[in-house]
């Protein structure tokens, strides 16, 4: 099949399937216990985060999209090169793409020549970020990916041209410290001197402010954290009962952790019919859902110096919430 086809075809449906069970039996046979956030995103995983980015109290999307309005000549001019060579404009977990497009507005507008490359796990973000492309922006080259991130990364190295790759929304936040430091530096590898990273980091504010994004006066992040549970129970026919689990949030201000939990409220017994077998959890019992993490600058600065990059601008708000930051080797 193409690699860039958007709808799953029946075998890489069985694949996902088959990662997910091995997923789910590697994170509930260790302790703590812990599932991957990645696994949100199926089609009802997706439309919750769209309403999420809505929400009052998740500041990141806004914000950011207002330091990328505020911003958006200087960031286009730091992705157009001088000599006019093509740039690929990659973008990892591009999701709705509201942000992006701000900024391929403005290399549009530009004369750019470029190609853009979304890239998402969730085919019906990628599907819908496609279709909207088409009508909003008729004559950008788009070449749309559903993939994970290790993936597409895999595709850059044989880019010919320069290279410039998103990572907006504080997506590199929801990596745990390692596997961050490792993935920067895998990525870094794959670039030449004239290429670009525009990162998307959170910073750390009031943790009361962190906190209250992740667990919303509406229930929305608590629906999206128990929509795992949901997803569990149709792909590997589990039986959770989703009233006997809650969403729980926490922020660390010494680490800038968020974390989310999913809890079981009683002493319960779960049956994963795909793995052949049940799993107790004790009253109480957290899985480990997700890490939102949140940075400070030169926290940013250590993690690209690290990988062998180094910070161009870091883009920020006016209220220094969310940096963008632009990175080269
Ligand atoms: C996609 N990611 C950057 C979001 C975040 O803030 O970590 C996902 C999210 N989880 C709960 N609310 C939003």
């Amino acid at each position: 099949s193409e690699s860039n086809e958007s709808e799953p075809n029946n075998e890489q449906r069985k694949t996902n399937n088959e990662e997910l069970a091995a997923h789910v039996l590697a994170g509930l046979t260790r302790q703590p216990r812990a599932l991957s956030s990645m696994y949100f995103y199926d089609a009802v995983g997706s439309e919750l985060f769209q309403q999420i980015m809505a929400l009052p109290e998740y500041y990141p999307t806004r914000t950011e999209f207002g330091l990328l309005t505020r911003h958006r000549a200087a960031m286009a001019a730091a992705l157009t090169s001088a000599d006019g060579q093509p740039l690929h404009l990659l973008e990892l977990g591009a999701g709705d793409g509201l942000k992006t497009k701000i900024l391929l507005r403005e290399l549009l507008a530009a004369g750019t020549d470029f190609t853009y490359a979304p890239v998402d796990i969730s085919p019906t973000a990628v599907e819908g970020l496609a279709e909207s492309l088409r009508t909003e922006l008729p004559t950008l080259r788009v070449q749309p990916l559903v993939a994970e991130y290790t993936a597409a990364l895999a595709g850059l190295r044989g880019q010919p041209g320069r290279k410039a790759v998103l990572f907006l929304g504080s997506n590199i936040g929801n990596f745990p410290p390692e596997a961050r430091q490792q993935f920067l530096a895998a990525l870094a590898a794959q670039l030449g001197p004239d290429d670009r990273l525009l990162f998307g980091f959170d910073l750390r504010k009031d943790p009361r402010q962190i906190r209250a994004a992740y667990d919303d006066a509406q229930g929305v992040t608590a629906a999206f954290n128990l929509n795992l549970l949901t997803r569990l129970n149709r792909e590997l026919q589990a039986d959770f009962d989703l009233a006997a689990w809650e969403h729980f949030a926490d922020y660390d201000p010494l680490t800038g952790a968020m974390r989310s939990f999913l809890v079981s409220r009683r002493a319960q017994q779960v049956r994963i019919g795909a793995l052949g077998r049940s799993f107790d959890f004790a009253a109480w019992e957290a899985i480990h859902t997700e890490n939102s993490y949140k940075f400070t600058l030169p926290q940013i600065e250590q993690l690209a110096a690290a990988a062998g990059l180094r910070v161009l601008t870091a883009f920020q708000d006016e209220q220094q919430w969310f940096a963008d930051v632009m990175l080269a080797p």
